[in-house]
């Protein structure tokens, strides 16, 4: 197999999903930063492989993948190492349902583009702007808690990390960027705390990825 290729960025959510995910497979990998402050997810170049313009995309067997949880279902399929999503169709349901609760409720409505539309289009001023990011993390992460509660070990789902898990660190990242209060949360705290004593998430951290100069 020739080593994969992430098209990657440092801060990128979505991107620092599959890192943890290439990581927790065990897979190595080239990280490719698109500079989304330069707007290069948009480049006719870019676009010519990704059409939706969005990190991450990730070159692996001879393919080239979208959509960060596709990736990692992929990923999970493909490596059956340290499985990522339960095999049970009702385990399944769960996890997929809580990395959902992120990657579909949640982090859509902050990304840079929604960001810059209400900005740059619509007007809103910087602290409006941060007001809506942190509303939204807010409303979504209590449904996420309770959600997770009945069935949480160290990690979201039982012992092991999952998907959900893969979603919820960088949600979490992104929570604290924005002063987010997260002391509701105990059971998405502990589940974070166990996940970055991992070199797999301890290695995707924003901090140790390569930023474009
Ligand atoms: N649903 C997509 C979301 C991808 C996405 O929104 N990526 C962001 C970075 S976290 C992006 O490329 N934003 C560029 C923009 O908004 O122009 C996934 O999970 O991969």
């Amino acid at each position: 197999m020739s080593r994969p290729i992430l098209y990657d960025y440092w801060r990128s959510s979505a991107a620092y999903r599959v890192r943890i995910a290439l990581n927790l497979k065990g897979i190595d990998y080239e990280s490719r930063q698109v500079d989304l402050r330069e707007d290069a997810q948009k480049a006719e170049a870019y676009r010519a492989l990704n059409p939706q313009g969005l990190v991450p995309m990730l070159e692996i067997d001879g393919l080239r993948l979208t959509q960060s949880l596709a990736i990692i279902n992929y990923l999970d399929l493909k490596y059956a190492n340290q499985p990522l999503i339960p095999a049970s169709a009702a385990e399944r349901a769960h996890v997929v349902a809580m990395a959902m609760a992120i990657a579909c409720d949640i982090h859509p409505l902050n990304n840079l583009r929604v960001l810059k539309y209400l900005k740059n289009e619509l007007g809103h001023s910087q602290d409006e702007i941060d007001r809506w990011y942190a509303h939204w993390i807010a409303e979504g992460l209590p449904a996420l808690e309770a959600m997770a509660l009945p069935r949480a070990g160290k990690f979201l789902f039982g012992d092991a990390p999952t998907g959900a898990d893969v979603c919820l660190v960088p949600q979490l990242y992104n929570a604290r960027r924005f002063n987010v209060p997260l002391d509701d949360y105990p059971t998405l705290l502990r589940a974070e705390e166990n996940a970055n004593q991992l070199d797999a998430f301890a290695a995707a951290h924003p901090d140790r990825q390569q930023v474009p100069a």
